[in-house]
């Protein structure tokens, strides 16, 4: 087996790992690889090709600061559009050259005696390990697509599809399908199917709210403008930005202010939906905003269709040929695509990840929660920097601003690293604790704790680990500078002279 030896190994090439790649090499710290398991740039905007797939946060929003893209089709960019534009800033800076493709990491350890990160790399059937000093882990959170453990379900003798691992070849064309799940996935793919399918019937679980989707094309004039009037599109972001940041207040501190969305949520489900039976079903009972609040136009008016039933029973089996509600009805299909999401608090990723201690990540939040500092450091994994890691979620706006907060914090990281001769760093135990202290003291009166929802926002005690409560200009002031201060950290003993 080979072993490499490098300063940094980026782990995934989404929008993380791509903007760390990018941030490096800016800074001069050319001694890194970025590893991916797939063929291309992208992360969670490769592999999610579902019919439909957009980005429910503005387009403006939705791109590096640093990488404006004037060229947005529409307000709210759709996934090929999304895909291309991390795709073209990639070759821009040249990351690809960085970059090891089908390299799917199985394990990251830290080594006491070396200092360093064993990283063991499965590349194209072969095993290699990769020896770096810092790791940076750019996985995601929604990246280990969530199959539903429903009785029957491996007997299932049709097809069975996850929205985060389409099947682009398989025509849905006439089939009798059935969706598991009303999330931000499924409210996007059923009104595509919806125009296909012989026949639909959605699972659902829990309702959502869901907000009208303002999406419009733009006007050549306005791309014309974002491309050659300095200044046009840095204004209209900010514009965006500053207005999303009015609902950060009211999820935080004062859920009633949520009020007039909701109102403009039933609204849109009286406009669409005329059948009281249909519309009760549709109508959320938990207060706005405890779950991801979605958007979309076609949801209501498809589940309205004659060849759609919206399924509120619950499901109690799968057998070889259909699926079971809980009034014993069951419904024959073709074709089964479960849209319920992915594992955030539970991650197969935090498995992989092994601390000094020689616990994993998953065995050490099993016993703390899903904790950390700034949501980038870890106590007891020293060296390693996790991108969108504990407490860096949002419910109101772009995670790419979450992203680049975390790049300034990663590159101050590095030069001290540099000027001081740093050679290990783990954040100490008390500021991480009293730094959660704070986040939960933050969400106390939020309306992801107090709106009555079961939400993948909240671990399995029933803790919220994953979200950023407040204001996301607080999180950009707290990351821009490395505060050596809250970690244990230890330099490069200097040369005896001889
Ligand atoms: O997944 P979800 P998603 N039986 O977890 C249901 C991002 N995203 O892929 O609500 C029956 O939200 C579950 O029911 P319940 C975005 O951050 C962004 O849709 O738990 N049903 C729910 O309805 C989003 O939040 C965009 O009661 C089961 C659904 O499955 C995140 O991805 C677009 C079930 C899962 O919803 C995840 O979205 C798409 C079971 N056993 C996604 N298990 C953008 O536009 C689960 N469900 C940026």
């Amino acid at each position: 087996m080979t072993t490499n030896d490098v300063q940094v190994a980026i782990i995934g090439a989404g929008f993380s790992g791509l903007g760390a790649a990018i941030k490096l090499k800016q800074n001069g710290f050319d001694d890194f690889v970025l590893l991916d398991r797939g063929q291309n740039f992208g992360g969670t905007w490769r592999d999610n090709t579902y019919p439909g797939a957009a980005c429910d946060v503005p387009s403006q929003l939705y791109s590096y600061s640093f990488e404006l893209n004037p060229n947005w089709t529409r307000s709210y960019g759709h996934q090929p559009e999304i895909h291309r534009y991390i795709n073209d800033v990639a070759d821009k800076h040249g990351i690809g050259a960085k970059t090891r493709w089908s390299s799917e990491v199985t394990r990251a350890q830290w080594d006491e005696d070396q200092s360093r990160w064993l990283i063991d790399v499965t590349r194209d059937g072969k095993n290699e390990q990769i020896r770096a000093q810092f790791v940076v882990g750019g996985v995601g959170p929604l990246c280990e697509p969530n199959l539903p453990d429903i009785d029957g379900i491996d007997s299932f003798g049709g097809k069975i599809v996850h929205s985060a691992r389409w099947d682009n070849d398989y025509d849905f064309t006439g089939k009798r399908v059935a969706v598991i799940g009303t999330g931000a996935s499924a409210i996007q793919l059923v009104p595509q199917l919806a125009t296909i399918a012989a026949r639909l019937d959605v699972y659902q679980r829990t309702a959502p709210w869901i907000v009208p989707r303002t999406e419009r094309a733009y006007h050549p004039v306005e791309n014309w403008a974002f491309k050659h009037v300095p200044g046009v599109q840095k204004l209209m972001r900010a514009t965006v930005y500053g207005l999303n940041e009015i609902t950060a207040f009211g999820l935080t501190y004062s859920p009633k202010a949520l009020k007039p969305v909701e109102l403009v949520c039933r609204t849109n489900i009286s406009k669409a939906i005329k059948d009281p039976e249909l519309k009760a079903k549709v109508t959320p009972t938990f207060a706005i905003g405890c779950k991801r609040i979605l958007r979309s136009n076609d949801w209501y008016p498809a589940l309205a269709r004659t060849n759609v039933d919206l399924v509120t029973d619950g499901i109690s089996k799968i057998t070889g040929s259909g699926v079971v509600s809980s009034d014993g009805t069951e419904r024959e299909v073709d074709v089964i695509v479960v849209a319920t999401g992915f594992h955030v608090t539970d991650s197969p990723v935090f498995d992989a990840i092994v601390g000094a201690d020689g616990r994993s990540l998953a065995d050490v939040w099993a016993e703390i929660g899903m904790q950390g500092y700034k949501g980038t450091f870890i106590h007891g994994f020293p060296n390693l920097a996790l991108m969108i890691g504990p407490s860096t979620g949002l419910g109101h706006t772009s995670m790419v601003y979450m992203i680049e907060s975390q790049l300034n914090y990663l590159v101050s990281f590095l030069k001290q690293v540099r000027e001081q001769g740093i050679s290990r760093v783990d954040v100490k135990a008390d500021a991480q604790t009293e730094y959660n202290e704070g986040i939960q003291h933050n969400l106390r009166n939020s309306v992801w704790v107090n709106g009555g929802c079961a939400s993948w926002y909240k671990d399995n005690k029933g803790n919220i680990t994953t979200l950023w409560p407040g204001f996301t200009f607080n999180f950009r002031r707290i990351t821009k500078e490395f505060d050596i201060a809250a970690y244990d950290v230890e330099r490069r003993k200097a040369a005896v002279p001889a």
